[in-house]
Parts: structure tokens; sequence; C-alpha cells
């Protein structure tokens, strides 16, 4: 993914139309679009290929199953014209490296939940995050999803995969994250979602938060 703006919007809205209406609006502040179940259960595969005329589509279904499943999950999203696909780390070596062997064939690009952002994301996942961001290093995925809204964690994280992983961050404003505190502790993309489609202007919002990153 190219870094333009740093910026990703999670469009987590349920009708196509609203999704194409704010997709329009914001594709000139945003380097991606990140589309998960709530659109897709909605309406359909089909909002990927119709999003991605606005910007690339990372594909968040939080992948994780068995091998053989997450390559059958991971053939059929980048077949619909997804860029990215997250997916997750906890279910082990073989399945995340699965998900990089389909990713390549389509020059798709993978990135692994290493620690959530939510209150109860200290729990269980904190304690693995770190043995989660160094396989994703050690097994050549493209980034890992670290916490914005807790930046000294994103800052832990950035240490153990080094410069040649991406960071992809959400948190940043309905959850209390910050663009600047997350940009500054390590992550190369913030993913914003309610802030920018809940409102009044969701350009005019976008444009503040990439100012806010300071690329
Ligand atoms: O809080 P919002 O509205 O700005 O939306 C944040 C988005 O990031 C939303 O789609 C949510 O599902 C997702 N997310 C988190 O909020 N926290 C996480 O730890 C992980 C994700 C996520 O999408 O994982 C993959 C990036």
């Amino acid at each position: 993914m190219e870094r333009n703006t740093g910026l990703i919007i999670a469009m987590d809205v349920t009708r196509m139309d609203r999704a194409v209406k704010i997709a329009s609006e914001v594709a000139e502040c945003v380097d991606a679009i990140k589309v998960g179940y709530p659109l897709v259960l909605s309406e359909g595969l089909s909002v990927i290929s119709r999003l991605a005329d606005y910007a690339p589509v990372i594909a968040d279904f939080k992948v994780a199953d068995i091998p053989y499943t997450d390559e059958l999950i991971c053939e059929q999203v980048f077949k619909a014209g997804a860029s990215g696909l997250i997916v997750h780390g906890f279910t082990g070596e073989d399945s995340l490296k699965a998900c990089i062997g389909v990713a390549r064939l389509y020059d798709g690009d993978i990135y692994v939940v290493s620690e959530m952002s939510h209150p109860g994301g200290a729990k269980y996942f904190q304690p693995i995050a770190d043995e989660i961001a160094s396989m994703a290093y050690e097994f050549g995925a493209t980034g890992i999803v670290a916490p914005a809204t807790r930046p000294e964690r994103v800052k832990h994280l950035r240490s153990i995969i080094g410069d040649s992983l991406s960071i992809i961050s959400p948190g940043v404003g309905a959850q209390g994250g910050k663009a600047s505190d997350v940009i500054a502790s390590g992550a190369n993309w913030i993913i914003v979602g309610r802030s920018i489609y809940n409102s009044e202007n969701p350009k005019e919002t976008a444009m503040e938060l990439v100012t806010g990153i300071g690329i």
C-alpha cells in the first residue's frame, strides 16, 4: 500500500449506497478502505470491487482457521479484488503461512492482528502480542495491527518487528486514541471509522486527521 496520507477508513456502514457516497467523498484523503463483516454480510462480497474504484480495499475478516480453510478464504477475498487482508496470528505458524502463500499469488498484503485496541484486548491478547508480532516478521507478513489506544504498546511492537513491516493502527477517535501519538510511536497508518463516517462532513474530518498524521 502506498503511504500518501497515512489514513485508512474503516467502512463499517451496512449499506452499499452510503459506503459508496462516503468513499467518493474521502477518496483523496485515504490510502485504503477497510471493509469488514458489517458491510460484506449486509451487501455481499461485491462491495470489495465496488469500493476498489475509490481506493485499495483491505478486507478485514480476521481470518482464523486451519491452513486449508484459510487458503480457501484468502483466495475468495483476493479474487474479489481486495489488495490486502487482515488475519489472526493466534491460530499458529502454519495458518499464517497458508494466508501469506495465497496473498503472494495475488500480489496481496497480509496484516496480522497482534493486539486489539479495546479494553478487553489487554487481557488475552497482550500476553501473546510479542510472539505474534515476531511470527509476522519471521514469515514475511506485510504488517501487523496494533492498538492506537496504547501508543506505548505500538512503540514496543515496533521494536520487535523493526522497520521492514508496517503497522496499521485502529482506535483513534471514538476509542480515545490520538493520531499524532500513535504515529509518533511507530504506526504507519491509522484506521478510523466512526469519527469519519458519522461526522457531518466526512471529507473535512478525514482531512483534519491527515493533518494530525502530518506526513
Ligand atoms: O473505532 P472506529 O469506529 O474508528 O473503528 C475501528 C475499526 O478498527 C473497526 O472496524 C474495528 O473493527 C477495527 N479494529 C479495532 O477497532 N481494534 C482492533 O484491535 C482491531 C480492529 C481491526 O480492524 O483489526 C484489523 C485492523
